[in-house]
């Protein structure tokens, strides 16, 4: 037995930025994660399906099918399931509190762990305009905070309504090479903030697709990451306490026979 064929069971599982739809989006990872961990719930924390990519270019293979039919099981066989939307598939938006396959729609969530402490859990894109423009709105005050995030929201609309795609802040990011991890830590303390004006004791976030878990002053900073290139999941132990699972890393030193990917697939991206 290895790591990879011992199915592990937690309390709460949280994974986003799949982007179904998009070429990028690992789902022979995914497919494997999914079958080897077991959770009472699993929050699904946006970004899941590339609504704008899939607008532009309809790509969806029989991976994405799968994905699609595992979580339907899934949530058939007893798991909670909640789907947060993000900025690619804000579609679902529109749908806050309904349920569809046993899978139920939510904006945002208040998760409270094993321990008794309490969680924002959100996408995160809602911070982007702040983020962007974070040094004036530190000069202009709380009040340009707050119209900062409804302008994004107006902008996100407008946009909808022209077709033109969701600005990405992971493809913004990078872009800015040499200052993206300041906007990496801007985000965060950003997203922080907002936990600190809803008294909770943390946040799990998605949309930078930068997985980690650290504390931002005294506010517990969870990022989930993504499933296009670093392949990661937030699980919550029985006991509350919380673990980063870097899937692609164990999937590629574990027994490969366990992954239906292509040998030689494999070792290209070993090497790289
Ligand atoms: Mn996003």
């Amino acid at each position: 037995m290895t790591v990879t064929t011992e199915t592990r069971h937690f309390r709460t599982l949280f994974i986003s930025d799949i982007h179904l739809g998009s070429k990028a989006a690992r789902t022979d990872f995914l497919l494997d994660f999914l079958r080897y961990h077991e959770a009472e719930t699993l929050v699904l924390v946006g970004d899941i399906v590339d609504g704008w990519r899939l607008k532009r270019n309809w790509y969806w293979p029989q991976g994405c099918n799968d994905v699609v039919q595992k979580l339907l099981r899934k949530a058939r066989k007893g798991t909670r399931i909640v789907y947060i939307p993000g900025n690619h598939d804000e579609f679902l938006r529109s749908f806050p509190g309904v349920h569809f396959g046993g899978i139920e729609v939510a904006e945002r969530m208040i998760h409270e762990a094993a321990d008794g402490k309490r969680y924002l859990v959100l996408h995160g894109d809602e911070f982007d305009v702040v983020v962007r423009n974070i040094r004036l709105l530190a000069y202009l005050g709380d009040w340009a905070y707050d119209a900062a995030i409804a302008i994004n929201v107006v902008l996100a609309a407008i946009r909808r309504k022209l077709h033109l795609p969701y600005w990405s802040f992971s493809a913004w990011a990078k872009l800015q090479v040499k200052q993206a991890i300041n906007f990496i830590g801007e985000f965060q303390n950003v997203v922080a903030e907002e936990a600190r004006r809803n008294n909770v004791d943390g946040v799990i976030c998605g949309h930078i697709h930068h997985a980690t878990m650290e504390d931002i002053g005294d506010i517990r900073y969870i990022n989930t990451g993504d499933w296009v290139e670093s392949c990661t999941a937030i699980a919550e132990h029985i006991d509350g306490t919380f673990e980063l699972i870097s899937w692609q890393k164990i999937a590629l030193t574990a027994d490969i026979k366990a992954l239906p990917m292509p040998k030689d697939k494999r070792e290209d991206m070993q090497a790289a």
